[in-house]
This record gives structure tokens, sequence and C-alpha cells, in this order.
């Protein structure tokens, strides 16, 4: 199931809003397990793992194990259903990581292998697998995309120093490790008063995954949004949204520069959240990684946004006026639990997930 996992990161992202799975085929003739063949959820998402992996094998599929990172799909769709194809096939045991929250297959799948006599062992390496399925999962349960809130905290569980734009907080490595997991996410959020803060470009620039910059949105709920910063600069190459609500002047130059406004509804002079989200859900956006500041970070941990929390600590003290963090450094947010922690050079990642 680790090799299978690791299969379906290959095409992460390129598979529309179908998920990416893998399917590996495993027989043993008496010398021991081997794979006769391997599938990944094709490039725009048909056809799906099963049958891809189920070709290579051929005869061999007849009495063999099929390791699925995802509930096989129970389903008539554009394509004939995974779990038929590998009764079919001749597949007699099935090892699945995680169940499909699709309706069309939420149970289905399994029960359709179990009425066939097929062997079915659901929830191998489920969390493993849950991780990189995030995106797909959140936004199938909830109609939402699903929200990472990455913060970086000093050792003084400060997110920087007030008036003094972009402070080093973590090393190179988990900066390159930040860039990586923008790549890994629909889109990236922050608010007006970061951009004016800091002026980011919320890029990815890992050599080789320059392309993969997701799109870029601003919460910009009184107007704030200045037409020379980087982000404008540069929309014509990466997606930007100015969420705003409608009918402001200064939102003519914005288009002018290609940046695209999306209208929301504003409570208490802030961009209504859930309503947000719910708009970007129905858009197809099915992750958010939410980087900053502090007041954005705060409202999405306040109205139970965030799903799961990236939380990376450096090792120095920034004294002075620090930005407080709604997060303590070394302690566990509340309602979450620890599913995962990293070191790069001197600084710490830590990785939770709502309970
Ligand atoms: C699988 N294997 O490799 C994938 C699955 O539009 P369709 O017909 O392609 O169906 C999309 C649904 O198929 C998606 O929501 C999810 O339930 C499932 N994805 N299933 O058996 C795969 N990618
Ligand atoms: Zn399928």
């Amino acid at each position: 199931m680790a090799a299978a996992i690791r299969l379906a990161r290959k095409h992460e992202g390129l598979t529309a809003t179908n998920p990416s799975v893998a399917c590996l085929i495993v027989r043993d003739d008496g010398y021991g397990p081997a794979i006769v063949g391997t599938g990944v959820t094709a490039l725009g998402g048909r056809p799906h793992a099963e049958p891809i992996a189920l070709e290579e094998a051929g005869e061999k599929a007849r009495g063999a194990t099929a390791y699925v990172t995802l509930e096989p799909c129970a389903h008539h769709g554009r394509t004939p259903p995974c779990a038929q194809t590998l009764i079919d096939a001749g597949v007699t045991r099935v090892v699945s990581a995680t169940p499909d929250p699709d309706v069309r297959v939420d149970g289905k799948g399994h029960a359709m292998l179990r009425a066939a006599g097929v062997e079915v062992d659901a929830g191998c390496m489920a969390q493993d697998a849950a991780r990189d399925l995030f995106a797909y999962l959140v936004h199938k349960q909830k109609g939402r995309p699903g929200v990472t809130l990455k913060l970086a905290l000093s050792a003084d569980g400060m997110l920087g120093r007030k008036g003094a734009g972009q402070v080093a907080i973590t090393g190179a490595i988990a900066r390159a490790q930040t860039h990586l997991m923008r790549a890994r996410h629909h889109a990236i959020l922050i608010g007006v008063g970061t951009v004016i803060e800091d002026d980011p470009e919320l890029t990815c620039r890992l050599p080789g995954l320059e392309s993969r910059s997701p799109m870029r949105i601003v919460l910009d709920p009184n107007g704030r949004m200045p037409a020379t910063t980087k982000l404008v600069e540069t929309a014509r190459d990466v997606r930007t949204i100015i969420v705003a609500p409608p009918g402001l002047p200064v939102h003519d130059e914005l288009i002018a520069k290609g940046c695209e406004i999306l209208a929301c509804e504003t409570v208490d002079g802030k961009v209504a959240l859930p309503e947000l989200l719910e708009d970007l859900g129905a858009r197809g956006v099915q992750s958010v990684m939410v980087e900053g500041g502090a007041s954005v970070a705060a409202s999405f941990l306040a109205e139970n946004l965030v799903d799961r929390i990236a939380l990376f600590e450096g090792s120095g003290s920034l004294g002075g006026e620090g930005i407080a963090s709604p997060l303590t450094p070394g302690e566990t947010p509340a309602g979450f639990a620890l599913t995962g922690e990293w070191r790069f050079g001197d600084d710490q990642l830590r990785e939770f997930a709502r309970n």
C-alpha cells in the first residue's frame, strides 16, 4: 500500500476533480509477492487506476490481490464500475486504504466486491492515503475546499514583527517545503493586510515545479488592494482572485492588469468565510492553503473552518514588538490531533488534523 500511495502522487493535481488513485496488482506464485500490474488515474481523471493496472496484469490478475488507495468505484460513469472490472478480471482479494465518500460509491464498491466473493480488507494505511487525498475527501464530504492553515512561529511564539514586512522565521529548507505545500493545493489565500505589509509573490518557485503555482486569493473586504504589488503585476501569469464586496471603484485597474474579482458578502467589515468557501467549492476548488496574516488565521480558526494545520516552528526569537500568533509553540491546538512531525534544518514542522 505504501508503494501505491507513492505512485498515486504521480498524477496529484492533474486529474481534474477526480482524485489521483493508484492500484497495484500483486500475486504470489510461490516465490514471494510480485507486482504484475500498476495503474494510476489517467491525466484528466479517466480511465481510473484499476482498469489500467488490470490491463497490464492481463491473465495474471486471476487469483491476485489488488491494492487500491481509494475504495473502487461502484457507479457507471464515463467508465464501467471498477469494482465490477476487478471481479471480472478474477481478482480474489482487494486491499483498500480510504473509503470513497462520493454518494455513488460510499461503501457500495466494497459491498459489490464482497457480494461476488472477493475478500476485502479496507482501511489499510488509511491515514497516510487520506493525507494525500485530503482535497478530494474534504471537498466531497463538506462541499467546500479542504483548508490547511500554514503558520510559521518564532521560538517566542510570534508570526512577525509589527511594521517590519517579511521577517525570516524559518530557513531555506523549510521555505522550500512551503513551496511544495503550495504546489499541492488548489489555491493560496491571504488577507489584504499581508499584501500591503509583505508584498508577497505566493508562487511555487521550486525548480521544475514553477508551473504548479496554484491560484492566489486575496481577501479585500474594504477595497484596499493596491494595484502595484507583485501579485497584481504577475496576475497574467498566475491566476489571482480578489475577494471584495461588489461595486468598489479601484477594481477597474486590478481587472485591467489581469486580476479577477469575486464578489463576496461581508459581516462586520470582514469577508463572510463560510459563504466564500462554499462559493469556491462550487467552482471546483478542492483545497485552500491559508498563509496569513494573524487575523485571517484567527478568523478561520474561530469559524471552525480549518481542517489541518501546518505549524512551522523556527529556532530563533523575534523579540521586540511581535505579532502574536493564534497558536502557541509546542502545544497541540484545541480540537486537533498531531498527525505528523518533521525537521527541516533548524526548523520543525508539525501537522495537525481536526479530531
Ligand atoms: C476509482 N478509481 O482511479 C478514481 C476513482 O466521473 P467519473 O465516472 O470518472 O467518476 C468520478 C468518481 O470516481 C470520483 O468522484 C470518485 O468517486 C471516483 N474516482 N475511483 O475506482 C480511480 N479516480
Ligand atoms: Zn473507478
